[in-house]
């Protein structure tokens, strides 16, 4: 075999294969390094190369990957099946988003999206559930379903929390969701907090006559996680809420099958995703970094409020579509929508994203001047008035805990 050299990752007549992975990278050459370098070096170093051009004894098995296009600074590279362990992502991740982000031959690099080839991603089992979330576990039927997140982040004691938890769900929401931040610590612990909790949701439904569910962090160490999730199971909730990028793909895996054995949802979020894709020339889009969720096998996942909200986001309608799209049979992912919403914005959010999501607003619903459950109320008239087509403003004229909230943050 000759040596591997960088120009032999390249080839710009090159077709890839259906069962090759197809990476779409921004690539901004080093100041001393023309594209078509530079673009070899991302094949070479994210498969098979090295620095040093190498003499190969006997034979090996051939998993160069091939760079077939550059556009601007747009790159393509195709990965051959073989390169991949079946079902693992670290391992998919150490070649594709690997080495090449920190390679001196780069000024930036961004992986900015893949075209999931079927062996690959069918090794994975993908969403439990996904978006049937909304109909198998409520009875939600056309309306997007509701979450929040009590405020203060974390320092509530386990009373407060449930008692929060209580008074949203007979307020009119779906679900209580624990903050990022908050999973076992002294002042609320979470053995604790899931009993009392669940406890409250089960008064809850009874007065409302509506299924009531908790997205509850069991985010840890893994073995950590797999016991949470078992407690989780074993106290007869739906749901379990993992941070996603804090934790990694290999814990998401491990808990994905776990609750496969158990019957629970997950809801992730995302917390640190913006550390990989907030700089636009740079890291890893969250447009991949959802590919990888759906793929892993969450059921809900944050993908941002269509520019509406506190946070920066990336092309939230875009990414959504992605993860409703046909993907081999593999379920879909429900997007939840979240980070400064408040029930003035509903509207508009439904317009952009449609009413397949999740809803979650914390500040929007415990800062109601009138206190979280008059706050759930207003989220849940804000939902009810858009699905049936009827202004929020026409619609607050006899539900009064809407109107204080209108009042209060206007419909921007
Ligand atoms: C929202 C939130 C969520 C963010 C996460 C927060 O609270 O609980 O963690 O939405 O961001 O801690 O900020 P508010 P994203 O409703 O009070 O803003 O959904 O973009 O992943
Ligand atoms: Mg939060």
């Amino acid at each position: 075999m000759p040596g591997i050299k960088y120009e032999d990752f390249l080839d710009l007549g090159y077709t890839p294969a259906e069962s090759e992975l197809v990476c779409t990278f921004h690539v901004e050459p080093a100041a001393d390094m023309d594209m078509e370098d530079a673009a070899s070096r991302v094949a070479s170093e994210s498969s098979n190369g090295t620095w040093a051009e190498l003499q190969v004894e006997g034979s090996i098995t051939d998993l160069s990957a091939t760079t077939f296009s550059i556009e601007g600074n747009e790159v393509k590279v195709a990965y051959p099946d073989a390169l991949f362990e079946d079902g693992s992502m670290p391992q998919v991740l150490s070649c594709i988003a690997g080495n090449i982000m920190g390679m001196k031959a780069v000024e930036r690099i961004r992986l900015l999206d893949c075209d999931w080839p079927e062996p690959l991603t069918t090794s994975f089992p993908g969403p439990q559930f996904g978006s049937g979330v909304r109909n198998e576990i409520f009875d939600a039927g056309e309306r997007p379903i509701t979450a929040t997140v009590p405020k203060p982040k974390v320092g509530l004691s386990t009373d407060q929390h449930a008692q929060i938890g209580y008074e949203a769900w007979v307020g009119g929401l779906d679900l209580l969701k624990d903050d990022e931040n908050l999973t076992d610590q002294e002042f609320n612990p979470f053995a604790d907090r899931l009993t009392q909790s669940l406890a409250m949701r089960d008064d809850a439904q009874d007065e409302t006559g509506e299924k009531k569910s908790y997205l509850v962090n069991i985010t840890a160490d893994t073995n950590t996680m797999l016991e949470r999730a078992d407690m989780v199971a074993e106290q007869g909730c739906e749901y379990v809420m993992v941070d996603v990028i804090t934790t990694g793909w290999g814990a998401v895996q491990s808990v994905r099958e776990r609750c496969e054995e158990l019957g629970l949802a997950i809801h992730a979020h995302r917390a640190m995703h913006a550390a990989f894709d907030r700089i636009p020339s740079h890291g890893v889009s969250m447009r991949v970094l959802a590919q990888i969720a759906r793929i892993c096998g969450v059921d809900q996942l944050h993908t941002g409020t269509a520019d509406l909200g506190k946070l920066e986001n990336e092309d939230t309608v875009g990414i959504n579509e992605w993860l409703y799209s046909d993907l081999y049979g593999m379920n879909d992912v429900l997007p939840v929508a979240s980070g400064g919403l408040h029930p003035g914005l509903v509207a508009e959010l439904i317009d952009r994203e449609g009413t397949n999501i999740c809803i979650q607003a914390g500040g929007g619903v415990h800062g109601h001047p009138d206190g979280t459950r008059a706050g759930a109320a207003a989220l849940r008239q804000s939902v009810d008035a858009t699905v049936a087509d009827i202004p929020l403003e026409a619609y607050a004229e006899d539900h009064p805990e809407l109107k204080v909230a209108l009042d209060k943050w206007g419909t921007e």
